[in-house]
């Protein structure tokens, strides 16, 4: 049996992980997995795996579920305020996308051999991390589209490549994922852009203030720099992540920068300058103080997001009882008419 522990390996167990492998067998299974990842080669739930790929898979693809779940809240709080029905439907529409994403990825996750209810309580519990993004505050109606502009726009900047993951549950997942959340950025773009072109002072004032906002904690999102990034050089090598952190931020700022003089915001960095010799834009230096802080539990909406979960979930427990108690009597009754038949 594979261990299902949920936690993220301490540096001692890493460490022991990675001393020569016990047996003969061991070796050889491990370098025949080695060489299938190096040869472009899928990894499916029931093929052996090291159990450091599979903790490291578990961690990854739970923080992401967690992150799709948590990320419906600040959304959310739009729904009932959105200007007209027709950027109603559309919200309706993306939050809920948000919600199938999440049991997409729980799902994938499950077939690593971890439960639901392991990693819900990771979450509730703060030992599980979420995307740093969702721990901001939307203040306006233009919160919405810059998250879907810039947010879901780093989203697919960092999870196409995922669509190549070597563990195939994943991989799965992400395409149907990806496909979904272009037309998310979409439609936060066409929002800014509406009020950019055809709105008032007050809204193309409201658009310039969202931006200036979000910019910074989205190019966050894409994690630590490289150097300072403990997964990156394992992942890299497992062919879980394909790209590095730094080189998918940088992506993301080249479109983003060109994004942004079409829709006629400035981006709020004094910095950002295109670079003809590197090919790309050069821009300034990101708090990474208050990514640590933010990750750690300590940012604008850190209590309140995870106190909506939480509450959500107490909420439904009777739901979720409910269901078990009616398959249970149906298991039951299907059990008595087998016996009489
Ligand atoms: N926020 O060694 P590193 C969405 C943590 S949902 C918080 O580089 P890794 C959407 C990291 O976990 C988008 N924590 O890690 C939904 C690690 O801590 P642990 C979510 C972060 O895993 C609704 C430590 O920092 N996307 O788009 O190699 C509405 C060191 O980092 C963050 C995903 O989850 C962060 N931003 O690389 C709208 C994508 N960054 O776990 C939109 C899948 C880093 O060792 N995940 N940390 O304690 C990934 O691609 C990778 O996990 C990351 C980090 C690039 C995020």
């Amino acid at each position: 049996m594979y261990t299902q522990a949920l936690d993220v390996m301490s540096k001692q167990e890493i460490a022991a992980d990675r001393r020569p492998v016990r047996s003969a067998d061991d070796a050889a299974r491990e370098a025949a997995f080695e060489a299938h990842i190096a040869d472009g080669g899928f990894v499916e739930a029931k093929d052996w795996m090291p159990d450091h790929y599979r903790k490291t898979l578990v961690r990854q693809i739970s923080q992401h579920a967690h992150s799709e779940i948590v990320g419906m809240l600040p959304e959310g709080n739009w729904i009932s305020r959105a200007p007209t029905l027709k950027r109603k439907a559309i919200l309706l529409a993306k939050v809920q996308d948000e919600g199938g994403h999440g049991l997409y990825l729980y799902a994938a996750a499950e077939t690593l051999g971890t439960s639901r209810e392991q990693m819900i309580e990771a979450l509730h519990s703060g030992k599980a991390k979420y995307s740093s993004i969702f721990n901001y505050p939307t203040l306006t109606w233009a919160d919405v589209g810059a998250i879907g502009w810039l947010v879901d726009g780093a989203a697919i900047m960092n999870q196409v490549p995922l669509c190549r993951c070597s563990y195939g549950p994943y991989a799965r997942a992400m395409i149907r994922i990806c496909r979904e959340e272009s037309f998310h950025q979409r439609q936060g773009f066409d929002s800014l852009l509406t009020m950019m072109t055809q709105g008032t002072d007050a809204q193309r004032a409201m658009v310039q203030d969202a931006v200036d906002r979000w910019w910074w904690p989205s190019i966050m999102m894409f994690g630590p720099p490289d150097d300072a990034s403990p997964n990156s050089e394992q992942s890299m090598r497992w062919g879980i992540k394909r790209i590095s952190n730094d080189e998918l931020r940088q992506k993301f700022i080249d479109a983003t920068a060109e994004q942004a003089r079409v829709l006629g915001v400035a981006l709020p960095d004094p910095q950002l300058t295109w670079n003809e010799a590197r090919g790309h834009w050069d821009f300034g230096a990101i708090d990474w103080d208050e990514f640590w802080n933010v990750v750690n539990g300590h940012g604008p909406c850190n209590r309140e997001r995870l106190a909506a979960r939480v509450k959500a979930a107490d909420d439904g427990a009777w739901v979720r009882e409910a269901a078990l108690a009616h398959a249970a009597k149906q298991a039951a009754r299907e059990a008595d008419a087998l016996r009489a038949a």
